[in-house]
């Protein structure tokens, strides 16, 4: 019997990791927030009707219902050898996280700790597998440019989000040695899709170029446009989640498409899809994206979008994941901007 449970299952990676895993015959446990079973479940909206799927109630914030579905599977499954534990949950958005400091904390660090030690006393410890979503906000503001990323890069973490993000990688580790459990944890590059918020960068340039193309929004604003992102695709990504669940022993992983654009070329790819040919005049906050075809004027510079801090050149090693684990993409960036402004514009 195939059992996982994943936290997160209504967001963009936990969609996409729950279609796999129902793929690949497994019975899938979510825990999903009482107030989203009430608004936000479109992107599992497609699956609800398999039986193999298996939602409950529950928050990061509420130890005692990680226990409660920790139990419940056990008993669903008395001679359960191996249940997958993929945590995913999290206050994703880094900008928010400067807004709600406390809240990101108490679910991304604590919530861990919590989701941690429901496992270390479930009683079947020794048969759960943990994958800790981490990310590569941890190398914050890198100071070698040079190079891309890899496993002997420093962290130093710019936001509320890394700061919990790094407590919780490094508690995942110290229970992994304390308590000898199989913690796993991936380190994934920015990673997108059609099934992601229009509040990150990547879905509302995709967004904002159909809006534009369709006549419903004459401008887009944006906040910082110098900084790079080595960009993927979230359906290659859960893969890679997979796959370093299977791998014997738990081992921290870089996963990330080993390119990297800055913001400004990501918006100039996206507007292309709809033939646009933006280029750039003026500096700073008075930077302007206009269309050369037309001289239309589209992409303005927003200060109040600027973050506190921010991390300017994210690109990362993943070689080592691509010889050990066989990881590989099946999507180039290109691929995944057209799909999502076409998404855009149809819904
Ligand atoms: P996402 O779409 O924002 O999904 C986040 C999920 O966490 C949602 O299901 C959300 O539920 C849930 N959640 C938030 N607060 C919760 C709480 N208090 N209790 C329980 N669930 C809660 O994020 P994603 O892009 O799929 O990312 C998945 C994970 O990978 C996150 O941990 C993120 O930090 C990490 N990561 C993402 C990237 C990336 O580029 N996508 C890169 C590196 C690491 P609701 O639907 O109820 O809001
Ligand atoms: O799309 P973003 O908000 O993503 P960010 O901050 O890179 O975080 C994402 O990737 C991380 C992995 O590296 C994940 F851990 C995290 O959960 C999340 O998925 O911003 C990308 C860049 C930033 O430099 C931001 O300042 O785009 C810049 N930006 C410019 N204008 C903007 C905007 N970002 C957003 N969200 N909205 C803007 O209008």
């Amino acid at each position: 019997m195939l059992v996982a449970f994943i936290t997160g299952i209504t967001g963009q990676d936990g969609s996409f990791l729950a279609e796999l895993l129902l793929e690949k015959n497994y019975h899938v446990w979510g825990m999903v927030r009482k107030s989203t079973t009430n608004t936000r479940m479109i992107n599992i909206e497609h699956l609800l009707d398999n039986t193999n799927l298996k939602l409950r109630c529950g928050d990061m914030t509420d130890s005692s219902s990680m226990t409660n579905i920790l139990r419940e599977i056990k008993e669903t499954y008395p001679n359960i050898e191996k249940l997958d534990v993929y945590n995913l949950a999290a206050v994703s958005h880094v900008a928010i996280s400067f807004e709600i400091p406390q809240q990101t904390t108490s679910v991304n660090a604590l919530g861990v700790l919590s989701l941690l030690d429901a496992i270390r006393f479930s009683g079947y410890k020794d048969k759960i597998r943990f994958y800790q979503a981490s990310t590569s906000e941890l190398y914050g503001d890198v100071q070698d440019t040079s190079k891309a990323q890899d496993e002997t890069t420093p962290y130093n973490p710019q936001s509320p989000y890394a700061i919990a993000k790094l407590y919780a990688n490094d508690l995942t580790l110290l229970y992994r040695k304390g308590y000898n459990m199989h913690n796993t944890i991936g380190l994934l590059n920015n990673h997108i899709s059609y099934r992601r918020s229009p509040l990150f960068l990547d879905s509302k340039v995709c967004k904002g170029v159909a809006d534009i193309y369709h006549g419903k929004m004459d401008k887009l604003y944006l906040g910082n446009v110098n900084s790079y992102r080595d960009f993927g695709y979230a359906k290659d990504y859960v893969k890679a989640m997979y796959l370093i669940m299977q791998y014997p022993t738990p081992e921290h992983w870089i996963i990330s498409s080993q390119k990297t654009y800055q913001v400004r070329e990501f918006v100039e790819k996206a507007f292309k899809i709809k033939g646009f040919n933006i280029q750039w005049k003026g500096e700073g906050i008075d930077e302007i994206g206009y269309d050369t075809n037309t001289g239309r004027e589209l992409i303005f510079i927003d200060p109040s979008l600027f973050r506190p801090a921010d991390v300017n050149f994210l690109l990362g090693d993943s070689s080592r994941a691509r010889e050990l684990l066989g990881w590989e993409e099946e999507y180039t960036i290109d691929q995944v901007i057209e799909e999502m402004v076409e998404y855009h514009c149809t819904h």
